[in-house]
């Protein structure tokens, strides 16, 4: 697809995971897209060559098909179930954190996201800090809120998480990517909502520990 039209359509995902999400979305679009052709061509079709000619016409009396009613109840059935299987197979494994993995917390706050490292270091969106995490290890965010609901979501992992007062809801990652990707709130909290559109960077396990470091360091 040229880089124009990638503007509209989903960014590469940077998780394995969110990969396997992109592989569901595609395969559920294509399965609907080609029953909506098919139905909507039928429909088409129907109209204008069944279309009553005359004032006086009248349909023939029918009596049901019974082997076409038991195919069009269980091919849609069996596409059912296999997308719902795929589904919940998919949900577990997104809300099934790895043993191993570094815990984050992340706090919603009117209008910025905190971000606290098992370390101490702690990172604030207001100030323009930017939360670094390494590539290729599991990453859980530990997600609450201090005053009103908001939303973490990062597009490329394809995934959101409420930031809730009082609750704890998590998330869990592993980035297969380098860079800046941004987090969202998805969930409109106040007048400055659009202040909590930052960016997170995903570095290299080295470059990370560097980093975290370097900001124990400046803290201390
Ligand atoms: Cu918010």
């Amino acid at each position: 697809m040229s880089h124009f039209l990638m503007q509209f359509w989903l960014h590469p995902a940077i998780t394995h995971l969110a990969g396997r999400i992109d592989a569901l979305f595609y395969e559920i679009l294509v399965i609907t897209g080609i029953m909506f052709i098919i139905v909507e061509t039928l429909l088409v079709v129907f109209v204008i060559r069944y279309r009553r000619r005359s004032p006086d016409a009248y349909g023939q009396p029918i009596h049901g098909n019974t082997p076409l009613e038991i195919i069009w109840t269980l091919v849609p059935a069996i596409i059912f179930v296999w997308i719902g299987v795929n589904s919940v197979q998919l949900v577990y494994a997104i809300q099934t954190p790895p043993a191993n993995t570094i815990h984050v917390e992340v706090i919603g706050h009117q209008w910025y996201w905190q971000f606290k490292y098992p370390n101490g270091v702690d990172i604030s969106s207001n100030t323009g800090q930017i939360p670094h995490f390494p590539e290729g290890e599991n990453v859980l965010f530990q997600i609450t809120s201090v005053d009103v609901i908001h939303g973490f979501y990062v597009p490329r992992l394809r995934l959101q998480q409420d930031a809730v007062p009082g609750h704890l809801t998590q998330l869990w990652m592993n980035a297969d990517t380098l860079g800046q990707f941004m987090i969202r709130c998805d969930q409109y909290c106040g007048v400055a909502h659009g202040e909590m559109f930052v960016p997170m960077q995903i570095d290299t396990p080295t470059a990370y520990q560097v980093w975290l470091n370097q900001q124990a360091n400046k803290s201390a």
